[in-house]
């Protein structure tokens, strides 16, 4: 008997009994894999937050209460359980349904998303929005770890904590942004290193209560009121607490019979402040081959459903433009010691994962954070360091400011690598590099460079590094054209 079949909206939904949801996530993710292997696609986000979806829709009252997907490239879920589940094998595709939740395609996506980081801004002020109108609907938004490195969600949850309103935070947290999530938050977050030195001051509190003891000292109450507060202190929660928020967690993200009773708690709730709930969640989950790579299965191409292996393409005539720039990059870096190479949670996708193999220590991935590597960049710049920033043009949108007053105000020599730059294809209009020219030719001191071919992107590489001044280079997505490839980089003129 299928569930889904049945489910044309969050209504049906709420019709089958809750032992039966696990098979009603089994089937979802069934549709999902089906439709990734037809045309692509944020796999591994959308299976490891399938059970989430199901337990929110499950008890939260869409679209009279409000779910906003931080990037919103895990959601395809959200889409199955709210009318489109016959069109997901249309996901990113010319007049098919979006790869990422938009505000035109169903009333059920409330706020459209892509890029990073936007989800807890966007959905206090939908919050603030009802409370000013004094209605009490549930607001929740969904970000995960990866999102929580962009400094614009710090800037949600600084004023959620000031404002008091219960917005419900869930924080989706699978360990990984596109690769491994990298920074000190992360860290924060990852329960293992502060359980260890939980438990290494556990032990110790230990040692000493049976010191004590032997002294007959009554002190049992006080010290386990100690290691209680040393509990919160070593948790993740503590960090959220600080910021005015209730925290609770971490839950078991595919068990969603825990997570609806949490989330049924949560939508009477009366409290006056905002509530953080932590899930642990695996990328691919149910899905052999995009639990053994979780990397790969982040974004896939077609591929065959039973091995996980992407369909044969058919052979490039020549390398791709990131490749071209990887391998220039590596070469002005051998010759230069002061180039290093940065990336913002975007190493494989730009090159930055080759360039990194041969320096490490060199390479600088700085988390969903866009505008944060541009300053840092331009810091490194002031003591001669000559940084690369490797970033999509769609994504550097975020850093504009930094780019003028930062970098080019001060004529910097912060050298950008857009990846990306002209029409993208299948993620669609967010992700589209179009606006840099625009947005980058009214900035003064700047140097714009786009090759037409391959060979000439090589040689715009080692230009950018001998310019005593901030640099762009765009290039597009894909390969190049097949032109000869020079075994020398040379100087261009400007
Ligand atoms: C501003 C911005 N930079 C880069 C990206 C590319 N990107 C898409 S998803 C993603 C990782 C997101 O990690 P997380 O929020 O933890 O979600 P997960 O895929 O792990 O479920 C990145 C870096 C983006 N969408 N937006």
């Amino acid at each position: 008997m299928s569930f889904l079949h049945g489910i044309n909206s969050p209504k049906d939904l709420k019709q089958i009994r809750r032992v039966d949801l696990p098979k009603v996530s089994k089937e979802i993710r069934s549709t999902i894999i089906e439709a990734c292997s037809l045309n692509g696609g944020h796999l591994g986000a959308s299976l490891g937050a399938t059970d989430l979806i199901v337990a929110l829709h499950y008890v939260f009252n869409m679209p009279q209460d409000k779910m906003i997907w931080d990037v919103g490239h895990q959601a395809y879920a959200h889409k199955a359980l709210t009318g489109r589940k016959d069109r997901l094998n249309t996901l990113r595709k010319t007049n098919g349904l979006s790869g990422f939740p938009k505000r035109d395609e169903s009333p059920y996506d409330t706020f459209g998303t892509a890029h990073a980081s936007t989800g807890i801004s966007a959905a206090l002020g939908v919050k603030t929005a009802k409370s000013l109108k004094g209605k009490k609907d549930n607001v929740v938004v969904v970000v995960g770890d990866g999102g929580l490195t962009g400094g614009l969600s710090y800037e949600g949850l600084n004023q959620a904590g000031h404002l008091k309103d219960n917005l419900i935070v869930v924080l989706n947290d699978n360990g990984m942004s596109i690769a491994q999530n990298v920074g000190a938050i992360t860290q924060f977050l990852t329960k293992r290193a502060s359980s260890e030195l939980y438990e290494k001051s556990r032990q110790e509190l230990k040692n000493l209560l049976s010191v004590i003891s032997e002294h007959g000292v009554p002190l049992l109450r006080p010290i386990e009121k100690i290691r209680k507060s040393l509990k919160s202190l070593f948790s993740s929660g503590i960090f959220f607490e600080s910021l005015g928020f209730r925290y609770l967690g971490p839950f078991d993200g595919h068990d969603i019979e825990t997570m609806v009773d949490v989330f049924e708690n949560l939508k009477h709730d009366e409290n006056r402040s905002p509530v953080l709930v932590h899930v642990i969640t695996q990328k691919g989950k149910g899905y052999a081959p995009a639990e053994n790579d979780p990397l790969a299965s982040h974004g896939v191409k077609p591929f065959d459903i039973e091995t996980g292996k992407s369909l044969p393409q058919k052979k490039a005539q020549a390398p791709s433009y990131t490749n071209v720039f990887a391998q220039a990059l590596i070469k002005c870096a051998q010759e230069d010691q002061s180039i290093v190479g940065i990336t913002a949670a975007m190493s494989s996708g730009t090159g930055i994962d080759l360039f990194q193999k041969e320096f490490p220590n060199r390479t600088f991935d700085v988390g969903i954070a866009e505008q944060h590597a541009t300053v840092f960049a331009a810091g490194l710049a002031t003591e001669g360091i000559k940084p690369a920033c490797a970033i999509y043009s769609t994504f550097l949108q975020r850093a504009f400011d930094p780019i003028i007053h930062d970098v080019a105000l001060q004529n910097l020599p912060v050298h950008f690598f857009l990846d990306r730059s002209g029409f993208v294809g299948d993620d669609g209009a967010t992700h589209h590099g179009v606006f840099d020219v625009s947005y980058l030719r009214c900035i003064p001191n700047m140097v714009i460079m786009a090759p037409k071919d391959e060979n000439e992107l090589q040689h715009m590489v080692k230009t950018s590094f001998e310019q005593n001044q901030p640099t762009v280079v765009r290039y597009p997505r894909g390969n190049g054209v097949g032109v000869h490839m020079d075994e020398t980089l040379k100087s261009l003129p400007i």
